[in-house]
């Protein structure tokens, strides 16, 4: 056989080869994606070109959420999650521990222990006085007050029954004391309740923005409701755009209903749609939250006489009315009180923040400037972190009792 002859049979097989090569491996590739299930399917023109809409999705890292986001948040990721204010709102549960006023006082308390540490085995002198004046006014007691106690306290120096620092601190807590017992007739320990059974009590929450009068309020509800109570919050301050979110939230927490209205309406409608609806459906009592900042001073003390003409009309009976103020702008925050005990009769005061500040003192300046019994203290941002203002307990905390040595 000549070359010439076999080059036409080699090429031949050549093809041959080539082509069953090229078939193996189309039925090998068939074959994996007929196991995964995925191959069935005809491919088009446009998947051809561009790959097939898998691949389509995958390359732009598209598949996982077309494929596989569930229309419903899953459990582990509440909706709650999703929602920017109630991120910034602080979290908490009807677990949270039950706080003392003795460890939320401890910076101010600090203050005192300075002063014993500083005066320790030194008689009284001209210094005594002068940290003593330093300790009562950093702890926030204020000016007059603070006058009218070392007044007190130099009294007994004289007469001769004082003669220690230790001797100052007991006397001082005697004053204190004293002060707070002026106010004592009024200063229930429990919020009051309407005693006509045709009538829904109403407790207002008043104060300058941003003192923690919606914080205070779910406190409130939360406490209320514990004690068997049925609360409605109404959302009063329709002036700042997320009050009405804010409260429906510690309304969650409080296992509240909290009635609300359109941003920027009338929060005397409100509070009237409020009392209708607890009148309506036996609530005992209607919690209703004002805003801090209108455009002006005057507007705010004209809306809140209002809120309070028309919460206090039949069914609805006033019963309290609550003044926030902050405790870590004490001497500031009084001033701007007064604004408000002219505007609606105050009932009492809720100190709020008193964790972490070194002013507590401010309580004695607020009972004996304002004239308003301090009928809780705000210790924290959680449902639990609100006490009734006890003045023992409280004069303890503040002053502390390590013995002069
Ligand atoms: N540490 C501490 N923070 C508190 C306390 N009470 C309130 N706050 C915080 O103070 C801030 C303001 O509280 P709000 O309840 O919104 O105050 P508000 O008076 O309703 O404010 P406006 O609606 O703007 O007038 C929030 O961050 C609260 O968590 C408290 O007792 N202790
Ligand atoms: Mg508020």
């Amino acid at each position: 056989m000549t070359l010439a002859s076999i080059t036409p049979i080699l090429l031949t097989a050549v093809v041959v080869l080539l082509l069953a090569a090229a078939a193996a491996v189309t039925i090998r590739r068939r074959g994996a994606a007929s196991q995964d299930g995925s191959a069935s399917e005809p491919t088009s023109s446009i998947e051809q070109e561009h790959g097939t809409r898998d691949d389509l999705l995958e390359s732009k890292d598209e598949r996982v959420p077309v494929a596989r986001e569930p229309l419903e948040p899953s459990p582990e990721v509440p909706r709650e999650v999703a929602t920017p204010l109630r991120d910034q709102m602080p979290e908490t549960t009807a677990a949270d521990l039950v706080p003392t006023v003795e460890a939320s006082m401890a910076k101010s308390r600090g203050l005192f222990a300075s002063f014993r540490a500083a005066r320790r085995l030194r008689g009284i002198d001209s210094e005594t006085w002068e940290e003593l004046e330093a300790t009562l006014l950093r702890a926030d007691v204020g000016v007059a007050t603070t006058k009218v106690l070392l007044a007190t306290l130099q009294e007994g120096v004289a007469s001769g029954t004082l003669s220690t620092s230790e001797d100052l601190l007991r006397h001082l807590r005697v004053a204190l004391l004293a002060q707070f017992e002026a106010l004592e007739e009024t200063r229930q320990r429990e919020l009051a309740f309407t005693q006509d059974p045709e009538a829904v009590s109403v407790w207002l929450v008043v104060g300058v923005n941003g003192v923690g009068k919606t914080t205070t309020i779910g406190k409130l509800a939360n406490r209320a409701t514990l004690q068997g109570h049925k609360v409605l919050m109404a959302a009063g301050d329709t002036f700042r755009a997320a009050a009405g979110e804010q409260l429906e939230t510690w309304g969650e927490r409080a296992d509240t209903d909290v009635v609300r209205g359109a941003a920027g309406g009338d929060p005397s409608a409100i509070v009237y749609d409020a009392i209708q609806r607890a009148k309506a459906r036996k609530y005992d009592v209607v919690l209703a939250d004002t805003a801090g900042r209108l455009h002006n001073k005057v507007n705010l003390v004209e809306e809140l006489k209002k809120i309070r003409r028309v919460a206090d009309k039949a069914p609805g009976n006033v019963t309290e009315v609550l003044l926030v103020i902050d405790a870590t702008t004490g001497q500031n925050a009084l001033q701007q009180a007064r604004a408000f005990t002219e505007a609606v009769a105050v009932t009492g005061v809720v100190l709020t923040k008193l964790d972490g500040s070194a002013k507590g003192g401010v309580v004695v300046a607020i009972e004996a400037e304002l004239g308003i019994p301090v009928r809780f203290i705000g210790v924290g941002e959680g449902l639990n972190d609100l006490l009734v203002f006890e003045p023992q307990a409280f004069v303890d905390a503040l002053l502390g009792s390590e013995p002069v040595g």
